[in-house]
């Protein structure tokens, strides 16, 4: 009866909580993204081994948002934080061609994952500060999106660095997580 209560007045309150992963190739910007979103800054960040984990408010949401190294050694075990995760930030960074079919092999393979079948999607394509950043278009027919089948997703155009476009993606995923999406 208590626990119902709590999650009767939590949803009627809005402090809904959501657990998200961010994930990527490694130098992508999932950490700088973090903590931007986390402290409004730019941290100088070394590349991670293992995760961080930080918890976000907005928009009447709890986030906690997990944000794991991209290197290839680490990206196997992605998946020990795949239970109960309701989205995934994709991080690119729009800038690296050379790694673009690896970063859309990592995509997919996340795609097909059945633990991650209900999660929402939302690309950030990073980097958009660099003259060579591809844009949203581009990143789009890199990554296949359209090939996406039976899921929410959306892509946003995002410089960490400059704190562009992170809150228009989670306003998305806000939206979309109270139309009842994820
Ligand atoms: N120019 C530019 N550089 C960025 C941006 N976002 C991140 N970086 C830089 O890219 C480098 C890697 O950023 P991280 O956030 O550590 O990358 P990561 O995805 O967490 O990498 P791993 O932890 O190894 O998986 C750092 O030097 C950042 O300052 C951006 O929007 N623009
Ligand atoms: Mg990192």
């Amino acid at each position: 009866m208590g626990i119902l209560f709590t999650k009767l007045f939590s949803s009627l309150f809005g402090n809904k909580e959501v657990r998200i992963l961010v994930l990527g190739l490694d130098n992508a910007g999932k950490t700088t993204i973090l903590y931007r979103l986390q402290m409004g800054e730019v941290v100088s960040t070394i590349p991670t081994i293992g995760f961080n984990v930080e918890t976000v408010q907005y928009n009447n949401i709890k986030f906690q948002i997990w944000d794991l190294g991209g290197q290839t050694s680490i990206r196997p075990y992605w998946r020990c934080y795949f239970p109960n995760t309701q989205a995934i930030v994709y991080v690119v960074d729009s800038s690296d061609t050379d790694r673009l079919v690896t970063a859309k092999e990592e995509f997919h393979a996340i795609l097909e994952e059945e633990e991650l079948k209900g999660a929402l999607v939302l690309v950030f394509a990073n980097k958009q500060d660099l003259p060579s950043a591809l844009d949203a278009a581009a990143i789009t027919e890199a990554l296949e999106l359209h090939k996406i089948k039976n899921r929410q997703w959306s892509i946003f155009k995002t410089s960490a660095i400059k704190g562009e476009g992170l809150f228009e993606g989670f306003d998305w995923l806000s939206n979309t997580l109270k139309a009842g999406g994820g």
